[in-house]
């Protein structure tokens, strides 16, 4: 059993509980202990073997410990069981549909006797779940919507997870078989696309057959697919699939070129290739005059000897890369380490997970020159958002901590929500006070795209708004984005010298990449940050930078890759200003 499945039974513990109307108190500890679960570095289903090892894990009591011993022992629970016998069959599955809430849920089930999500879908398209309480036409068809994207998506999985499964596996592979010489993450996750049909891995070997055996033999796996000579498929624990291709070094370039791909990129190749009298496949290229086959160690030569520079693998989608390259108007693409501060990070004064100053020396230990704190605003009721008192009592302790912690500049920020109306919940004198004010959406997201681009394009305009956040508001695979006229939002934030934030959570990845392409075209700039709520948040950046990449996002037009003096220059900058703030190239390093 995976920490995912055991921190998943109990949330629904939680839920159920809640449902019950049992005390705060309780839920807690199982709201605590699936987090935590969640969170842990090690594999729950190996410490829960030992009832005692599991409770020295803050935040795991004498009862969590001995109910998870149980179920990762036995693969059930009892009192889970029980519990869950309480309650409609199917009711968890159906509540995990997107604005369907326990009382929804509930109603359904006894009055429509829904207990599926197959049942749901029904009621939904038959109308008799428009005609529950609180529920009507307007909200079934969103809820529709969101089940339909659900199923359209339904066997692809997040990039927030095949990265860190694949790199599972790499890990696991060079442990398990020292002398395999490379190995190397390849298709859509090496283009960093946030989904990922299934992962594929390439390495090098000098007998390919024993890295396959021992491949499929890693304690990881699952399932075996199929297993040869040079490849291997299996599926591991979590559910994902793992492709592994093993060759020699001389035909390394162009298989990783092939299996990086995208398919539509790999054709274009190909067809370019054959303009030029050659053939391309996964071996190399072939002199169709002759027939001789020449092999590349590495991708940049193919490319080479196409004529054409190295195209990063995030531009390969057959989006106009080809040509950029050609005409040698290739993007410098902004890189992970040109990332100099994290301008969204949230700590226990709204809902982040630990103190300010832990986030603050998180920040530091990971080498930036800056961070900005901003917690929520008051109209985040739930996220315990800052009144504005409390607002006051932050940006005193941002002073304090920065008194306190040298070596990293800690900037006055906020999350700023935008009401129904376009207005903030600050007023313009509060928000003088701060140094970074992201405004984002974070309610009120089924409005009409008119409404919904006004509300947007007025934040936009407020000479206080730093950066919009989260743009769409969607998450990947579970929450649909937004309606909106985005190019009339992208045109606006351009004029008016706001920035876009490119939200590196990878549940988020807002902007998307192709948003990401359109306001760079139209000359909007970006802060890439991690939204952060715990330390291990910081370590998220890459997926944004990657999702920039994948938007052709170049270092100067994200602003946090300003060194801290020039990133000081450019807030002091008044907003209309900001949106020809220039780039000192001699300062910025
Ligand atoms: P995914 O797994 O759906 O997220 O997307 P990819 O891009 O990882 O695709 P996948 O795993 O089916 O194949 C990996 C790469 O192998 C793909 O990006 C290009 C190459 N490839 C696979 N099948 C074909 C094919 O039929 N024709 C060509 N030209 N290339 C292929
Ligand atoms: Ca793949
Ligand atoms: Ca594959
Ligand atoms: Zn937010």
């Amino acid at each position: 059993m995976d920490n995912q499945s055991v921190a998943q039974v109990f949330a629904d513990i939680a839920t159920l509980m809640q449902l019950k109307g049992e005390s705060v108190f309780k839920i807690r500890a199982y709201t605590r202990a699936a987090e935590v679960f969640e969170h842990l570095p090690g594999q729950v289903s190996l410490l829960a073997q030992d009832e005692e090892t599991l409770k020295e894990i803050p935040g795991i009591g004498d009862a969590i410990a001995s109910k998870t011993h149980e179920l990762v022992t036995t693969g059930k629970m009892e009192f889970f069981e029980r519990l869950r016998g309480e309650f409609a069959p199917g009711l968890l599955d159906i509540m995990t549909v997107p604005e369907v809430g326990p009382k929804t849920a509930m109603r359904a089930a006894e009055d429509l006797g829904i207990e599926s999500i197959e049942e749901l879908e029904a009621a939904l398209r038959d109308g008799s779940f428009a005609t529950l309480p609180r529920v009507g036409e307007k909200k079934a068809a969103s809820i529709l919507r969101h089940l339909e994207a659900r199923v359209n998506q339904a066997d692809r999985m997040p990039i927030g997870k095949a990265l860190p499964v694949a790199e599972q596996a790499i890990e696991a592979l060079y442990a398990a078989a020292p002398e395999v010489r490379r190995l190397t993450v390849a298709g859509s996750v090496r283009r960093w696309r946030e989904t990922a049909g299934d992962i594929d891995i390439l390495g090098v070997a000098d007998d390919p057959e024993s890295i396959t055996a021992t491949f499929a033999g890693l304690p990881m796996v699952v399932d075996v697919l199929g297993q040869g000579g040079t490849k291997a498929s299996v599926v591991v624990s979590g559910g994902a699939q793992i492709d592994l291709r093993v060759t020699d070094e001389k035909h390394f370039g162009a298989l990783l070129l092939y299996f990086s791909g995208s398919k539509q990129h790999g054709i274009s190749l190909r067809e370019r290739a054959q303009r030029a009298g050659l053939s391309l496949n996964e071996y190399g290229l072939t002199d169709q005059g002759s027939g001789d086959l020449t092999t590349y160690e590495t991708e940049a030569e193919v490319y080479e000897a196409l004529g054409l520079p190295y195209i990063p693998p995030e531009m390969r989608e057959d989006l106009g890369e080809i040509a950029a390259a050609e005409s040698g108007e290739m993007p410098v693409l902004v890189e992970l380490t040109d990332i100099r501060g994290d301008l969204h990070v949230h700590s226990d004064w709204s809902d982040g997970r630990v103190p300010l100053e832990e986030m603050v020396r998180e920040a530091k230990s990971r080498g930036l020159q800056y961070v900005a704190m901003t917690d929520h605003s008051s109209g985040r009721g739930i996220a315990n958002g800052l009144s504005v008192e409390r607002l006051a009592a932050h940006n005193k302790e941002v002073e304090e901590v920065q008194a306190l912690v040298g070596g990293i500049r800690v900037f006055k920020g906020s999350e700023v929500d935008i009401r129904a109306d376009g207005t903030l919940d600050y007023t313009d004198d509060e928000l003088a006070e701060l140094d970074i004010v992201i405004a984002s959406i974070h309610s009120g997201m089924s409005q009409p795209s008119d409404v919904m681009t006004a509300r947007i394009i007025k934040a936009i305009e407020n000479p206080h708004v730093t950066a919009i956040g989260h743009l769409t508001t969607r998450f990947v695979l579970e929450r649909p984005p937004i309606e909106a006229d985005f190019d009339a939002i992208f045109r606006a934030a351009a004029a008016n010298g706001t920035l876009m934030e490119i939200n590196a959570s990878p549940k988020r990845m807002d902007l998307k990449d192709s948003h990401i392409r359109q306001a760079r075209e139209l000359g909007v700039r970006f802060f890439i940050d991690t939204d952060a709520h715990e330390p291990v948040g910081l370590d998220k950046m890459r997926y944004g930078v990657g999702n920039a990449r994948r938007g052709w996002a170049e270092k100067h037009q994200v602003i946090n890759t300003l060194p801290v003096s020039e990133f000081e220059r450019f807030l002091s900058t008044p907003k209309p200003a900001r949106a020809t703030f220039l780039v000192n190239p001699a300062a910025a390093g």
